[in-house]
């Protein structure tokens, strides 16, 4: 059984899906082509993505002979057009444009004539360093850039059944299997960024074909042993100026190159890769059954999400290496939270959940839909954050250089452009994450509005008001069907404990296995019920060894975590507390963002220190005063979208036994 369709009728995604087909695809368009102009920022405050234009398309153009010049960009700027191009294949899915195919197909003829006669392509070698190809494996990007092309072939091919699209990637994947693998006269290597595997294992299932997978999963057992294919390469490149990347060979652990990946116990090294790579080998496991893989992708998985990830999702602690630290370090206003990161988390989830559905993994999505990924993107569509704090200071975004990665306003544009077209082609393929099949058994594991047909007759429906309201409708049609049909409803976390489930007819046991409401719908039955997920605030404490939010008190209606921000708060928001017990009111609204959203306030206060000597910073005579006032928190993926200021996800909790009198509490 597959699912032959879905229709997303929802009326929160159908907002993004609608603004990632109008105004991103042709937006992303104008920039990687050049054809507009606007103000590249760098992404993360690394001098080597210091650049004027995209120059993506002119690259390709250059190496298909088609104009002259050299290259220009980040050198894996080639991914930046696949991704768009992948992204288009998905809002053709819902939104038919023959301009747009028309257009998309001229992207794919360019990339043929860009493509070199034995498969490679790589417009920043072919251009500048031709000798050089496949000799840097660990910082070249050329995997990562071919497997983008795959993944992006693949894709288009699905929608559109452009057999050009599809004949580049299989060309490229079999000039990699010619050039990688385990027999004498190849190389013994895998991408310096992982990406490649995964995008493998969709061509092999495409195309049935046994190699891509076999070069995948080499790819997955082969990094980390010893010795190391970079090591040993590196030993060789040494004195070579490759004119990129510029700097000592970052640690092995980076590229998650330290050990194998079955002994590794927690995220290590660059965030993005950690996903990717687990991705590729969650994939490489699902498809050649191997549950020793499997159960390590989903042991490290675990352990990024209950020790290494911020509560909007997001994972990338630092900076430095744009990666992961150490268990609980979690500093709100430093860390890193890539929008990739998270998008490869979700990746990460989907591909998990296809493997073995566990409520767990289903949370972990909905975490990274509803916050960490689509707070890169603003609502216009045209600006963008690379990194995704937890609290900012505009200020010091523009004065400590230890912040300097961090923006306080999304950019129109980055130097380093990963983030935008990756969030592009996760919110249009969000219909491909709502559910999956295991045993026959539908697996449901979002609350998007949609309507999904499935390839054995069996319809689901579902409708409702998500993630603002916790009141669903499902109806699950199998009067074609002529066998039960298994169905499994994930019940997130955070309502397991206040569900209901409301029907005149069918018996449905409210018992959770897994995270997952499961039931059989007997052949000739439509069965139709309400889910409702009791919806409160919820005020939310770390374990104290989070050091960076231990005192503090964030707020999560539903998956949705919120914030507080400047605009609606006043600046000093470390001044703020929030009691203990604080009751909180929600209501619906429309105007602030423009789009159908929830704020809460709260009763709260602002702390102040007085002294007789205001002009010295530490008071031995302080006088602590806590005026009341009215939070106001919006959620986190909408802040920056109003005024430049202040915001926080974590307030000072204060606990109002503290507070010796009535009298200071409201004074
Ligand atoms: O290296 C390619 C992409 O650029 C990574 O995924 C991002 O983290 C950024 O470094
Ligand atoms: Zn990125």
């Amino acid at each position: 059984m597959q699912i032959e369709q879905d229709k997303v009728q929802d009326e929160f995604w159908n907002y993004y899906r609608r603004i990632v087909q109008t105004v991103v695809v042709p937006y992303q368009w104008k920039i990687i082509s050049d054809e507009a102009t606007v103000k590249i920022e760098r992404a993360n405050g690394n001098s080597s993505d210091m650049v004027q234009q995209s120059h993506a398309i002119q690259n390709l153009k250059i190496a298909a002979g088609l104009a002259k010049g050299h290259f220009y960009g980040e050198w894996f700027q080639d991914s930046d057009v696949y991704k768009w191009l992948e992204t288009v294949a998905y809002t053709l899915r819902y939104a038919p444009d023959p301009d747009l195919e028309q257009q998309a197909d001229q992207v794919v003829a360019l990339i043929g004539q860009a493509q070199q006669a034995d498969g490679y392509l790589d417009t920043y070698f072919q251009i500048e360093r031709p000798e050089r190809r496949f000799k840097h494996v660990s910082k070249s990007h050329e995997l990562y850039c071919m497997g983008h092309y795959i993944e992006a072939g693949v894709a288009y091919f699905k929608t559109t059944g452009n057999q050009k699209a599809l004949d580049i990637a299989i060309k490229m994947a079999d000039c990699l299997t010619r050039n990688f693998g385990p027999k004498p006269g190849q190389l013994h290597g895998y991408p310096g960024h992982p990406e490649l595997e995964l995008a493998l294992t969709k061509l092999a299932e495409l195309t049935e074909s046994r190699k891509y997978l076999d070069l995948a999963a080499y790819m997955v057992q082969q990094r980390g042993t010893k010795p190391s294919f970079f090591a040993g390469q590196n030993k060789l490149n040494v004195d070579v100026d490759e004119g990129y990347w510029p700097g000592i060979e970052p640690a092995a652990d980076h590229y998650q190159d330290r050990v194998p990946l079955m002994e590794m116990t927690r995220g290590e090294g660059h965030a993005v890769r950690m996903a990717y790579l687990l991705t590729g080998a969650t994939r490489v496991a699902s498809l050649t059954h191997d549950q020793a893989l499997l159960a390590a992708c989903q042991r490290l998985c675990r352990h990024i999400s209950e020790k290494q990830m911020y509560l909007t999702g997001g994972v990338g602690s630092t900076a430095n290496g744009e990666g992961y630290t150490f268990d609980y370090d979690l500093p709100n206003d430093t860390m890193y939270c890539e929008t990739c990161a998270s998008c490869g988390m979700a990746f990460l989830a989907q591909a998990l959940l296809q493997a073995d559905p566990e409520g767990w993994v289903a949370d972990l999505l909905e975490t990274e839909l509803y916050n960490g990924t689509i707070s890169g993107m603003a609502l216009d569509g045209q600006h963008y954050f690379y990194v995704n704090p937890l609290e900012v200071d505009p200020q010091a975004c523009r004065f400590d250089p230890q912040k300097a990665h961090v923006k306080a306003t999304r950019s129109a544009w980055l130097g380093c452009a990963c983030c935008p077209p990756n969030l592009a082609r996760l919110i249009a393929s969000v219909d491909q994450y709502i559910y999956s099949i295991k045993d026959e058994t539908i697996f449901s594991h979002l609350f998007i509005g949609n309507e999904a047909r499935f390839s054995n007759g069996v319809l689901i429906k579902q409708s409702g008001h998500y993630p603002w309201s916790g009141e669903l409708d499902f109806l699950i049609d199998n009067r074609s069907g002529h066998q039960d049909q298994k169905v499994a409803i994930h019940v997130p976390a955070w309502a397991a404990e206040d569900f209901e489930i409301l029907t005149d007819g069918p018996i449905i046991s409210s018992e959770l296995q897994a995270g997952y409401l499961r039931f059989s719908v007997p052949a000739g039955c439509c069965w139709q019920f309400e889910l409702k997920l009791a919806m409160p605030v919820k005020a939310l404490r770390a374990v104290p060894q989070i050091k960076a939010d231990f005192g503090k008190v964030a707020l999560q209606r539903g998956p949705v975590v919120y914030c507080a921000e400047e605009v609606d708060n006043g600046a000093g928001l470390q001044q703020l507390l929030l009691a203990s017990h604080a009751e909180f009111a929600h209501h619906a609204d429309q105007r602030t963002f423009g789009i159908r959203t929830e704020l809460i306030t709260a009763q709260g206060w602002r702390r102040s220190v007085d002294s007789r000597s205001p002009h010295r910073p530490y008071h031995s005579d302080a006088n602590q005063t806590s005026e009341p006032l009215t939070l106001t928190f919006i959620p986190y993926f909408l802040w920056a979208n109003r005024r430049v200021g202040e915001m926080t996800v974590w307030l000072q909790e204060a606990n109002t036994s503290l507070f010796s009198t009535e009298h200071q509490l409201n004074d």
